[in-house]
């Protein structure tokens, strides 16, 4: 009789290429293993060495069966643990995740109704129509005092709440765009189930467009400063967007949201310059307004968003996410490049000028997705610049050579977690911009370790991991079911929206949730609705895992 599987195989539970690297963790009493397709042994192997990891508790072998490579459906044997979820060897395995975790970004429009035809059974009526946001006492100008009426519609929900970042905002698009921008080919030949599939815009850059049009929205003609966020005073009930009323605001403008601004336009302008018939004036306007947001930032070169001060100084107090980042030098970096790039003017190469950091990017780190961009386009850059983007070329290579130096051999087995500090509030983003990182080194030399180091990432979102979670909704044998989403909950629908990566292990544990079942890092997660710090969805979570997976499919066979 089939065996009920053990969660304490932890493998990608979708599966494998066929000539890709596959690997399952398992727990050390094991010693030798075998790949079962029903009844029939199909390989047999050699348990690793066992395998401690610094921060936890665990002890691990690794089952190795990269050399298996026939299409299939298989499960994993270790006699001494028990019989894996099933898996699959496939050519284009990760398409449906790809899609699905595009499919994410429609399923959390706002201001639009989502019909049975493209959402099934999480359909729902239009909320959040947002032609009327009151213009909040911190963000009063001569031109729009306070309560000032503007429009500001459509975009997406940030995560869990229905508020609008522009921040977070900034990072999301700025990573979906490059991900056009790498891989043109592959990405125009993806299609996906959303409403403007038949038009002749690329569908990922149709999504995309949902967001990019809410962001000029949030540009004050007036003088080019953003504003930070489009927010409720307080954070909604688990209630449906249709049954969501309360009044919505434009707060303060920032430094941090007019340079991200700055830099998602001057991208977009870019990357539209092709479609100018089907988007006539879209690339024009993304890049006059870039260079607005840039004139602003140079008169308030640090407004930074500090919520405390505002409620000191205003009323309604706001207490919805901060995105409160406290250095902006990164941001000028991002917005410098990306001008650069887009006009080759020295006024924005100046501003630039590496120094030699690439940390890996995230909502408030941004500087390297500057990087990205001037080695992408480096040929197309004037001579001025080309010592100094060779310079980042070999930083950029220098870190993707730390990131797989060693985890080949670590518990795991895989290039994120590594080291507790991997392990903060979103940390499948921190794998999946380890995998993003990764693929731009293979991109500026193409060599196997770096393409292998970004699947076992890829790897462990999909289950292999400590958790035995595949952290993405709707896919794998153990899934997340209950997703600190207000869509999700409210909805009535049993099964969560699907797409979704969870934010993941977190051991700052900040929601105070009571069901974690440990606070070592790695598996201090919890798959239950109070979890905000472990279990909430974020735009800017989905998009490099939507970077990674797209590329992996891209890159499949190489
Ligand atoms: O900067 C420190 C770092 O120095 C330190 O080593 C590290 C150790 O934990 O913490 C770092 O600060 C963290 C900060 O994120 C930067 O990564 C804080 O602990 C952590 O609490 C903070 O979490 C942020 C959270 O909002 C609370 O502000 C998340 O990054 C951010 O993704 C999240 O964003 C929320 C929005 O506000 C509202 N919408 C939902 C969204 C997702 O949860
Ligand atoms: O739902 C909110 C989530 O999106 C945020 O990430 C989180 C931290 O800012 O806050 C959540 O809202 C909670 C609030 O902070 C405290 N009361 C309970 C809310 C969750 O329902």
């Amino acid at each position: 009789a089939a065996q009920t599987p053990t969660e304490s195989i932890q493998l990608n539970q979708i599966g494998f290429y066929p000539n890709a690297p596959k690997h399952a963790i398992v727990p050390e009493t094991g010693r030798t293993f075998a790949v079962i397709a029903g009844r029939d042994t199909v390989f047999r192997g050699t348990l690793s060495e066992v395998r401690t990891n610094p921060y936890a508790s665990r002890q691990t072998r690794v089952a190795d069966f990269t050399a298996f490579q026939k299409p299939g459906t298989y499960q994993l044997v270790i006699p001494e643990v028990g019989t894996s979820y099933p898996f699959k060897i496939q050519g284009n395995i990760h398409r449906s995740v790809a899609q699905a975790s595009i499919k994410m970004f429609y399923y959390n429009r706002v201001s639009a109704p989502l019909t049975k035809a493209y959402a099934g059974k999480w359909a729902r009526p239009v909320g959040h129509p947002d032609t009327k946001v009151v213009v909040h006492p911190s963000a009063a100008s001569k031109e729009r005092p306070a309560g000032t009426v503007l429009s500001s519609p459509g975009g997406w929900y940030d995560a869990g709440d229905y508020n609008k970042y522009i921040v977070n905002s900034g990072i999301t698009v700025g990573t979906l765009l490059s991900l056009y921008e790498d891989h043109p080919a592959f990405v125009q030949k993806l299609s996906l189930d959303i409403p403007e599939k038949t038009n002749a815009i690329p569908d990922l850059l149709d999504e995309v467009l949902v967001n990019l049009r809410w962001m000029l929205t949030m540009q004050d003609p007036n003088d080019g400063g953003v504003y930070h966020k489009l927010t409720n005073a307080k954070f909604d009930g688990m209630i449906m967007p249709q049954n969501a009323h309360t009044v919505r605001y434009v707060v303060q403008k920032s430094t941090a949201a007019t340079l991200d601004f700055a830099a998602v336009m001057a991208q977009a302008a870019r990357v539209f310059k092709p479609f100018s018939k089907a988007l006539p004036g879209l690339s024009d306007s993304c890049r006059v307004m870039a260079v607005q947001a840039w004139n602003w930032a140079k008169e308030n070169p640090k407004v930074l968003y500090d919520q405390d001060a505002i409620n000191k100084s205003f009323d309604p107090d706001i207490s919805t996410g901060t995105y409160g980042d406290r250095d902006v030098s990164d941001e000028w970096i991002w917005a410098a490049a990306e001008l650069y790039a887009l006009t080759k003017d020295k006024q924005y190469r100046l501003a630039w000028l590496p120094d030699p950091k690439a940390p890996l990017p995230s909502w408030n780190q941004v500087r390297t997705l500057g990087y990205y961009t001037l080695t992408r386009l480096q040929k197309q850059l004037p001579e001025a610049a080309q010592g100094e983007v060779s310079g980042l070329r070999a930083l950029l290579l220098k870190e993707a050579d730390a990131l797989v130096a060693d985890y080949a051999a670590s518990a795991n087995a895989t290039v994120m977690g590594q080291t507790a500090k991997d392990f903060i509030w979103g940390s499948s983003s921190v794998a999946a911009n380890q995998g993003i990182a990764l693929l731009h080194a293979y991109r500026l030399s193409p060599r196997k370790e770096y393409l292998a180091g970004a699947l076992s990432n890829l790897n462990y979102l999909l289950g292999q991991n400590a958790t035995g979670y595949c952290f993405l909704t709707g896919f794998g044998s153990k899934r997340v079911m209950h997703p600190h989403h207000r869509l999700s909950e409210a909805d009535g629908v049993v099964d969560p929206i699907p797409g979704m990566i969870s934010g993941g292990a977190n051991p700052g544990q900040q929601d105070k949730c009571t069901t974690y079942p440990s606070k070592i890092p790695d598996v201090s997660f919890t798959d239950d609705v109070c979890s905000y710090a472990s279990n909430e969805i974020a735009i800017n979570w989905n998009a490099p895992l939507v970077y990674l997976a797209v590329a992996m499919e891209a890159l499949q066979g190489k």
